[in-house]
């Protein structure tokens, strides 16, 4: 399934059902406050292996940038699609219901030496940091970007120093 579609994608924000969008919606929706093309793929490394693996080769044929990959449980996307690519990948754990995404958070983070994956926090401020990096990594050749970025954390930064309780 293909959630959502643009032209001349730089990134990638896949995971393995659609009952991770929820949560992975955060990544598509900070990407798109930067104006950051990107593509939303679903593809499970256990139910749809092999349209995974040509659905990265096709990306990295198309010179996507980075991927993030969410997935929960025996959280195995983010691992096989970094098995399959030198393109960047950012893993994000997602809540599960058995074991509240600490499952997913130990699946996605202990990779063994040699295949690494960026691993980010369980859940949807995983997901917004995990494109937060994309962008910071985008950004390095961007001066757009970088300077969205600075905006961004002074918009934070002001929100704090704002805050009123009531
Ligand atoms: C993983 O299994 C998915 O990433 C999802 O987080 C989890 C459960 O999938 P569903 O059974 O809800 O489709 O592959």
């Amino acid at each position: 399934m293909n959630l959502k579609n643009a032209s001349n994608p730089l990134v990638a924000v896949m995971m393995g059902s659609k009952t991770d969008w929820p949560s992975m919606k955060n990544a598509s929706e900070i990407l798109s406050e930067f104006n950051v093309s990107h593509e939303v793929k679903v593809l499970s490394a256990h139910r749809t292996p092999g349209q995974l693996i040509n659905y990265v080769k096709d990306i990295e044929e198309k010179n996507f940038k980075v991927i993030i990959a969410g997935a929960g449980g025996a959280a195995h996307l983010a691992g096989v699609i970094a098995a399959h690519t030198l393109i960047p990948v950012l893993g994000v754990p997602m809540k599960s219901s058995s074991l509240d995404g600490l499952d997913s958070l130990l699946s996605t983070v202990q990779m063994p030496s040699g295949i690494p994956v960026a691993t980010f926090g369980i859940g949807n401020a995983g997901a917004s940091n995990a494109a937060l990096m994309a962008v910071s990594i985008l950004s390095l050749d961007s001066h757009d970007l970088k300077n969205k970025l600075i905006k961004f954390r002074e918009n934070k930064a002001k929100s704090v120093l704002e805050s009123e309780l009531t």
